[in-house]
């Protein structure tokens, strides 16, 4: 890969980690939420770190936007790693009864254990731990099962740390993305990008829609990344397999066709085009087993 260095780490977010880092240990149960399209780039680095021994629930998010297939494909490769991802869509509310389940079980294992050191029984504390903008807020207000939070459409909308009380014992704590400050991988970094998980400042938009189209020819083969190459050369009128030079001439020929020549305006359009699913249930990573 080679274009400029991508890198993201507002203010808000150091503050919100550093304030996190204050109450992490009242902290009974780590609720962590990655992004279906990318579930090993939006596992963090430091996740231990935040997790240390206390329960953890392993949530996938945005189900809707790859195929059942890809799903399957993740679940054996997880459950091979002893892993168990509970999958859902906190827009539309799926899968949400099976997290409010396992935070129950967790509730009443965390309970016992503070009986048997003769501890008093309080509401457990949960936090919604994950990169930015993978639905941290909205899978909040799904459990809650009424809005309580704010959750749109940007990186870094949940910008500090919000306890939320629910009636079944569990008290929710809302909290910005984290990130690594220094994005080492940068691989991951491109599928932050491209999954708009990271702030648009973070990097140079026609590099990253060139990166695009290079891993759409080279996943094109992979069932679990569910391209459809026609799809996406019918959309554009260019097509996408074969019959251009470089991914730069693609991008070219898209632009003479679609933004008067305009090719920051094209991939622009191409990386929407494809947050908004108008390319089809993509995803850009898929389980590798070796
Ligand atoms: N298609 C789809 N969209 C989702 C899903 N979950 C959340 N969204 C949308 O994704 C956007 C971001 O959701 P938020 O809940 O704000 O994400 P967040 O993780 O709290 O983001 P920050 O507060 O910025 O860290 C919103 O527009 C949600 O409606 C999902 O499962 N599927
Ligand atoms: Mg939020």
């Amino acid at each position: 890969m080679d274009i400029p260095k991508i890198q993201w780490y507002p203010g808000h977010i150091a503050k919100a980690e550093k304030k996190l880092s204050e109450v992490i240990n009242k902290v009974d149960l780590v609720i962590e939420v990655r992004d279906a399209r990318i579930p090993l780039s939006t596992g963090h680095p430091h996740l231990n770190k935040w997790i240390n021994n206390k329960k953890h629930i392993l949530v996938i998010n945005r189900s809707d936007m790859v195929s059942p297939h890809t799903i399957n494909s993740w679940n054996k490769w997880f459950n091979a790693k002893d892993q168990y991802p509970l999958w859902c869509d906190a827009k539309r509310g799926i899968g949400i009864k099976e997290i409010c389940k396992s935070a129950k079980d967790s509730r009443s294992s965390i309970d016992d254990r503070r009986l048997s050191r003769g501890m008093r029984i309080r509401p457990i504390r949960a936090l919604t731990l994950g990169f930015p903008n993978v639905g941290k807020s909205a899978l909040i207000n799904r459990i809650a099962k009424k809005r309580v939070v704010d959750s749109a459409r940007k990186a870094g909308v949940t910008r500090n740390l919000r306890w939320i009380k629910l009636e079944s014992g569990i008290d929710l704590l809302d909290a910005p993305g984290v990130i690594p400050p220094n994005l080492e991988d940068q691989k991951s970094a491109l599928n932050l990008a491209l999954c708009d998980d990271i702030g648009e400042a973070a990097y140079e938009i026609e590099s990253v829609a060139i990166e695009f189209i290079k891993i759409i020819s080279t996943l094109n083969k992979d069932k679990n990344a569910n391209i459809s190459a026609k799809q996406i050369s019918n959309r554009y009128g260019v097509d996408i397999t074969k019959g251009f030079k470089s991914p730069s001439a693609w991008i070219n020929e898209a632009a003479s066709k679609h933004t008067s020549g305009d090719t920051r305006r094209m991939s622009h359009k191409l990386l929407e085009d494809y947050r908004n699913q108008m390319l089809g249930k993509i995803a850009l990573e898929v389980p590798l087993w070796n």
